[in-house]
């Protein structure tokens, strides 16, 4: 798979992209992740990505042209399956969201900033466009660095435990049951002890057991039915 996220910040979001799961997602080659200066796709002295709002109102908008020659530019290398936006006031982002991104061969991930992006572009190139809550961010960058590490690490092969990615929270709309390490005893504290039984039939009984409980406890939403 291939992301290439456009920004005019690309420094925001090539940390995360350097560790843990996705830098070993990159080195074994499952995914390529490309940074683009937007800035780079400006024509003017001054490299200006940014201009007032046609009818007032506070703040910037990103410029039309560099996110169409951005956007042109990438598209005339390869086909894209998605161009994604980030804004505050897209669909909002889910596990099944992810997984259904982690199948697909290129994506484009456009980095939302200042106000916004001019409305042409959504309307003539974005594809999608995707929230990551219900709170607002200064700009898209930590929303695009969310996304790609939320599908990276359910691209086949990245994470070496297969069923690791899969007993994830939220995989099954369950969260994850309570996890214990050694000691199996600190300060009289004891790991429960069906864990230290062997029995795997009963401890996969007892986590699913854990797992509707604490969903039914903390996130009671997420038993409802489906919409
Ligand atoms: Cl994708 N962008 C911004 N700026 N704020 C957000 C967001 C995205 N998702 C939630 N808040």
């Amino acid at each position: 798979m291939r992301i290439d996220i456009i920004t005019v910040l690309p420094e925001l979001i090539q940390s995360p992209l350097d560790h843990s799961i996705i830098k070993r997602a990159k080195e074994k080659g499952l995914v390529e992740v490309v940074l683009h200066n937007l800035r780079d796709f400006t024509d003017d002295k001054h490299k200006t990505v940014d201009d007032y709002a046609f009818g007032g109102g506070a703040g910037m908008l990103m410029k039309i042209e560099p996110l169409a020659r951005a956007i042109e530019s990438l598209s005339s290398e390869r086909d894209y399956d998605e161009i994604i936006y980030t804004t505050p006031d897209g669909t909002l982002f889910s596990q099944s969201t992810a997984n259904k991104l982690s199948l697909l061969e290129n994506v484009i991930i456009l980095c939302g900033h200042y106000k916004g992006i001019d409305q042409r572009i959504r309307d003539h190139y974005i594809t999608m466009e995707i929230s990551i809550g219900d709170y607002v961010l200064s700009g898209g960058e930590l929303a695009a660095a969310v996304i790609t590490d939320s599908i990276v690490r359910l691209i086949p092969g990245v994470i070496s435990d297969e069923t690791s990615a899969l007993s994830d929270s939220f995989q099954d709309d369950l969260l994850a049951p309570p996890v214990y390490t050694r000691p199996a005893e600190y300060r009289g504290w004891k790991v429960p002890e069906i864990l230290l039984s062997g029995n795997t039939k009963e401890i996969e009984k007892w986590r699913f057991e854990q797992s509707l409980e604490r969903t039914r406890k903390l996130r009671p939403d997420l038993l409802e039915e489906d919409e």
